[in-house]
C-alpha cells in the first residue's frame, strides 16, 4: 500500500494539521510521534527504503526494531497535510535501541524531530506502563498553558489542582495530574529524562516557558487530552485576568463526589485544602 494511504499516516496528519489550526504550532514548534503497530508496517513494507543507521541522543533497548512515523526537525507542522513526504517521515531502531534510520519520507533531506529523545523516552515508558496500550507523544507550544508557568508555582499540585478546577471534564480527563518540569534546554537527553519520569504517573507533561508533552493511546484521545488542558488553561487566564481571587470554585470535596459517580481515582494529594 501506498504509505499517504494508510490509516495510521492519515490520522497522524489530520492530528498535525488539528494542531497548527489551534495556533499550537507558530514555525517549526511542536512535533509528533507515533509507534507504528506490526500489521501496519507490514502494510506499507514495500514502500520502505531504509537509509543510514544514525545514533538517536540515548538509549530506548525497550524499542529496539520499532518503527515510529514522525514529524522532521525544522519541519512545519502546517505543511504535513500539503507536503507530507518532505515534513513526516517513518524511522525504524537498531536492535540496541541505540540507533535510528529513516526509511520513508523527509524526501528532501532532514532528520527526525529535534526532540526525538524526549519522543522516544516517553513512548518507552509508556509502552511498558500500559502494557504496550499507548502509541501517541505530542509536543505543542499552546499559549495559554505556557502563560500559567509564568504565574502558577511550577509544582505538579499547583498545575493539577487549578487546571482540575477550571473545568469540571478535567479530573476525569486527566485524574492522574499533570507534571511540571522546570525550564531546562530542550533537544537533548536531560529534558528526556526529567520528561520521561513524569511519564511514568502523568499523561501531561508541562515544560515551563516552553510548552506541554501529552501521551496517549491513539490520535483522539492524545488530541483530545492537550485540548482539555488548554482549555482549562485558557478559562484560567480569563478568570485570572478578570480578578485575582475566585469567588467560588470547585471544592475537595467536590471532586471526591465526582470521582465516587465517575470512577475515577483522584489522588489525595491534589485535594488539599486552600487557604
Ligand atoms: O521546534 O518545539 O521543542 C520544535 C520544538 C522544540
Ligand atoms: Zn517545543
Amino acid at each position: 500500500m501506498n504509505v499517504l494511504n494508510a490509516e495510521f499516516v492519515k490520522g497522524f496528519i489530520r492530528m498535525a494539521d488539528d494542531g497548527w489550526q489551534q495556533g499550537w504550532h507558530e514555525r517549526n514548534g511542536g512535533n509528533l510521534s507515533y509507534r507504528i503497530k506490526d500489521e501496519e508496517i507490514d502494510s506499507v513494507r514495500e514502500e520502505l527504503q531504509p537509509g543510514e543507521w544514525r545514533e538517536i541522543g540515548t538509549s530506548v533497548p525497550d524499542l529496539a526494531g520499532e518503527y515510529f512515523l514522525v514529524t522532521g526537525s525544522g519541519k512545519y507542522m502546517r505543511n504535513a497535510v500539503i507536503k507530507p513526504e518532505d515534513t513526516i517521515c517513518i524511522v525504524e531502531l537498531d536492535e540496541k535501541g541505540e540507533n535510528y534510520r529513516i526509511c520513508w519520507g523527509l524526501v528532501n533531506g532532514g532528520r527526525p524531530t529535534s526532540e526525538l529523545p524526549s519522543h522516544l523516552m516517553n513512548h518507552e515508558v509508556k509502552k511498558r506502563v500500559t502494557n504496550g496500550k499507548y502509541r501517541v507523544i505530542y509536543h505543542a507550544h499552546p499559549a495559554n498553558t505556557i502563560a500559567l508557568t509564568f504565574v502558577l508555582p511550577l509544582t505538579d499540585e499547583a498545575f493539577t489542582r487549578e487546571l482540575w478546577e477550571m473545568a469540571t471534564e478535567c479530573p476525569v480527563v486527566f485524574p492522574g495530574g499533570i507534571g511540571v518540569v522546570p525550564w531546562m534546554v530542550p533537544g537533548g537527553r536531560e529534558i528526556a529524562v526529567e520528561t520521561s519520569k513524569l511519564m511514568e504517573k502523568y499523561d501531561v507533561a508541562i515544560w515551563a516557558h516552553h510548552g506541554m508533552f501529552c501521551a496517549g493511546e491513539d490520535f483522539d484521545l492524545t488530541f483530545g487530552l492537550m485540548h482539555t488542558v488548554e482549555k482549562s488553561a485558557e478559562i484560567l487566564v480569563k478568570v485570572r485576568s478578570m480578578v485575582s481571587e475566585k469567588r467560588q470554585t470547585i471544592q475537595p470535596d467536590d471532586f471526591r463526589n465526582l470521582a465516587r459517580d465517575f470512577k475515577v481515582t483522584l489522588p489525595e494529594r491534589f485535594l488539599f485544602e486552600k487557604h
